[in-house]
């Protein structure tokens, strides 16, 4: 029986030596240490033994037990030890792969622009000015020289809350405000961009909501020349330092004298092109010097203080600049147009 015992435990450790994987580990443990294992018969068999051989074969019994179990317990650690390592080096990463592009957005075009306009601006001393959507009849019209049943109300025709309060329709509430707020002193220097809205009907180039950017400046000796000098400045970082511009003779009831400032068509170089309609020149945007009156409304000696005063779209500015032929594509926000300004100039 001792023999048996000693072959047992040689042959189970020698499996266990062989064996190349924790299945067939356990399947040895099963095998030899299981309850119908070799080892459980033998002790199973004791009762037939003498009193003497008994505790000896016991003892015997035991230790090969136990020294099988330990063989099994070390080769399942270097197994278990084996198979992390393999896994490391099979799972380890290259650092110096170059990275997945990241997904980027883009500014949406009217952003851009008045981004762009706005940083002219600043660099040549102006700050800008925002304010409320939902305006006071007073600061929309009357502060701006249009008194109720104006005729010229009529072209900015509004969405209305009440009789007094409406949705904005232009910036130049902001423009009130700030002179308002500013007690009748100078100089000011503001660039006012923001949402309006008009009761119109939408087509390619009308919308119900669109931007506006307009400037004020006020302050003593302000002139006509002064205006004309900011406006080319602006029109030739806009648009190319090779552009001309045109003033003609215009009305609006904020601004006297009145103008419209057109750029000379960069498609044909003002020899008229379809884009021009034939005429060379392109109209770009509005200006003035402040009516007396809206200055005298807003606390100021007209005697002592004069300004200028310009308006302009940014839809109509990035249709020019981007070639978008209508303006219902700056809403719709069709990710296929966006994309196509993802190229940060
Ligand atoms: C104050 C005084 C004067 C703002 C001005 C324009 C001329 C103008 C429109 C052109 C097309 C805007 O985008 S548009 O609809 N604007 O032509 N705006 S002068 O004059 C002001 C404003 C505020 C206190």
């Amino acid at each position: 029986m001792q023999e048996r015992l000693k072959e047992l435990q040689e042959e189970a450790i020698q499996k266990v030596e062989q064996s190349s994987s924790l299945k067939d580990l356990n399947d040895i443990r099963v095998a030899y240490l299981g309850k119908k294992g070799p080892i459980t018969e033998v002790l199973r068999g004791m009762g037939k033994l003498s009193a003497e051989e008994r505790p000896v074969i016991g003892a015997l019994a035991n230790e090969v037990r136990e020294a099988i179990a330990a063989k099994i317990e070390a080769k399942q650690n270097h197994l278990e030890e084996a198979a992390v390592l393999e896994k490391l080096a099979s799972e380890s990463i290259d650092v110096t792969l170059p990275g997945r592009p990241v997904k980027v957005g883009n500014h949406h075009p009217l952003t851009k622009i008045i981004e762009e306009i706005e940083d002219l601006f600043i660099g040549m001393g102006y700050e800008i000015a925002e304010g409320p959507e939902v305006e006071q009849d007073y600061y929309n019209f009357e502060a701006l020289n249009l008194p109720k049943g104006h005729p010229a109300r009529d072209m900015q025709d509004s969405f209305y809350i009440t009789e007094e309060i409406l949705l904005r329709t232009h910036t130049s509430p902001v423009q009130a405000r700030t002179m308002e707020k500013n007690n009748g002193k100078g100089p000011i220097k503001i660039i006012c961009p923001g949402k309006v809205y008009r009761r119109d009907n939408d087509d390619a180039t009308h919308s119900h909501q669109f931007m506006q950017i307009e400037g004020l400046v006020v302050g003593e000796n302000i002139r006509m020349s002064d205006l004309k000098g900011t406006l080319d400045v602006f029109a030739k970082k806009m648009f190319g330092q090779d552009r001309e511009i045109r003033l003609r003779p215009s009305f609006f009831p904020f601004t006297e004298p009145s103008v419209e400032m057109d750029i000379s068509c960069k498609v044909c170089g003002g020899h008229g092109c379809n884009v021009c309609k034939q005429t060379g020149w392109i109209e770009i945007l509005g200006a003035g010097m402040v009516h007396p009156n809206v200055l005298e409304m807003a606390g100021y000696d007209s005697k002592k203080y004069t300004g200028f005063a310009f308006g302009m779209g940014p839809e109509r500015i990035a249709m020019l600049k981007y070639g978008v032929d209508d303006i219902r594509h700056f809403y719709t926000n069709d990710v296929r147009f966006l994309k196509q300004f993802s190229v940060e100039e």
